[in-house]
């Protein structure tokens, strides 16, 4: 290994205390039926991991990273060397990246398209060699100057018509790379003042771009699934995409529901004012969870932190959406995370992947138990048991009107409610996270 010294990661089970260790994480446990692998398809992201070199607004990089003595065309083809390094030390199935993440940008688009294939030939050898695979990738459309208006919804036809090259580019590294997905985060889709923004117009062409997409990936013969990731705000004021019954609403609207599934992260859900968990229930109630990025916020900061995710509560709510979904079929978890700026060294990044895959293992296991005891389903059924019977079961079935439940409420029958019970069941979600 050239990068990365640290054998193979292992399961050394919930006493160890060794940080490179999996304590949880145990792919062939079982419970209540379901396999812990199969529910737990982790994917390294390659911006993150490999590219970000821990810059903010007030200071310089601070990451140590092997590969970064090079540059150009040299630093790609160390990345994917380093990339293939980690999956296997960490024992991970598949990755996830923007075009830009993996070969660097020519002086022209030729010469761009030519650095993305001689990098994705190469990274196409190593997924063959190592059966790593591709969860999904995407087009970066929103850091250079170009896009400073937006991408698809540039008031700049002329940037609509780069973006459809550099989307067909991306389709076709799909398409290659046998990618299970294709994601499109609206990364300057969005508007700052009103004053000089067409809205209407802007999400039409967002519409129509994402409609040619789904044409060209037909032509080609891509058959992933065609995901949005909702976030509310930045770096745009007001992100199209706000949420994920925003995106479901734009989706409906333009007839675009029955390509795409949703990619949630859970920042991106804080940052829209819900708890992660709300954002995979309102899609999955609608058949729309396909993928997560798996992260977390801070909550006394207002931004997207992308920190590893250790929170257990949202971890564990978070596996209990995803079991009841039947797992994410195409979709897997993806780390869209990044280690702290302090957290400069190499080892920490897999120090932080360890964390991340252990306490979604966690969230599993307290999921799928509570699921196999039906803890929170039995408290549902009898919440609401009032539908299933008299006027509740005439309502559901659609037999009532205004006049027969008048008659109804007329007739004096008094109203009797009974608790929610939500700190006992608090108390229950602790006991089943405690346990595992
Ligand atoms: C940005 C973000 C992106 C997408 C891919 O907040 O989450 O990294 O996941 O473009
Ligand atoms: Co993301």
């Amino acid at each position: 290994m050239a990068y990365f010294s640290r054998t193979p990661i292992s399961y050394e089970g919930r006493d160890s205390r060794n940080p490179y260790a999996f304590k949880h994480y145990n792919p062939n446990e079982v419970i209540g039926g379901r396999r812990m692998g199969d529910d737990l398809k982790f994917s390294v992201a390659y911006w993150h991991t490999f590219t970000a070199n821990g810059s903010d607004p007030f200071g310089v990089g601070t990451m140590q990273r092997g590969w970064d003595r090079f540059s150009g065309m040299d630093l790609a083809k160390a990345r994917l060397e380093a990339a293939f390094e980690l999956f296997a030390t960490l024992g991970v199935g598949y990755f996830c990246f923007h075009d830009r993440d993996i070969a660097p940008e020519g002086d022209t688009l030729k010469e761009t398209n030519r650095n993305l294939d001689e990098i994705v030939g190469l990274m196409e050898k190593n997924m063959k060699d190592s059966g790593v695979k591709l969860l999904w990738n995407t087009a970066n459309m929103f850091t250079h100057p170009r896009f400073v208006h937006g991408a698809a919804t540039s008031c700049n036809a002329d940037v609509f018509a780069y973006c459809a090259a550099q989307v067909k580019k991306a389709l076709e590294t799909a398409k290659q790379l046998g990618a299970q997905n294709y994601v499109f985060w609206g990364g300057r889709e969005g508007y700052e003042t009103l004053l000089n923004t067409d809205l209407k117009l802007e999400q039409d062409n967002l519409a129509r771009f994402m409609h040619m997409a789904v044409d060209y990936a037909r032509e080609i013969g891509f058959d992933g699934q065609f995901l949005i990731e909702p976030k509310p705000k930045e770096p745009t004021k007001h992100q199209y995409d706000f949420d994920a019954a925003t995106a479901m609403a734009f989706l409906q609207q333009y007839g675009l529901k029955d390509h795409f599934k949703l990619n949630l992260e859970a920042n991106h859900a804080t940052l829209a004012g819900h708890t992660f968990e709300h954002e995979l229930r309102v899609a999955r109630v609608s058949g729309m969870l396909g993928s997560i990025d798996a992260n977390q916020g801070d909550p006394l900061l207002g931004w997207d932190t992308d920190e590893f995710p250790t929170d257990l509560y949202t971890t564990t709510l978070a596996m209990y959406e995803i079991i009841l979904n039947d797992g994410l079929g195409k979709g897997g978890i993806n780390f869209d995370a990044k280690v702290r700026r302090a957290s400069f060294e190499q080892d920490d990044l897999i120090a932080a992947h360890v964390a991340g895959m252990d306490s979604f293992a966690i969230g599993w296991k307290a999921a799928a138990k509570l699921i196999e005891d039906q803890v929170f389903e039995n408290v549902i059924a009898e919440r609401y048991r009032s539908f299933t019977e008299g006027i509740g079961r005439e309502i559901v079935e659609g037999k009532a009107d205004f006049k027969s439940l008048e008659a109804y409420a007329l007739s004096g029958k008094p109203i009797v409610n009974v608790s929610g019970k939500q700190e006992w069941l608090r108390s229950l979600l602790n006991q089943y996270i405690l346990s595992v």
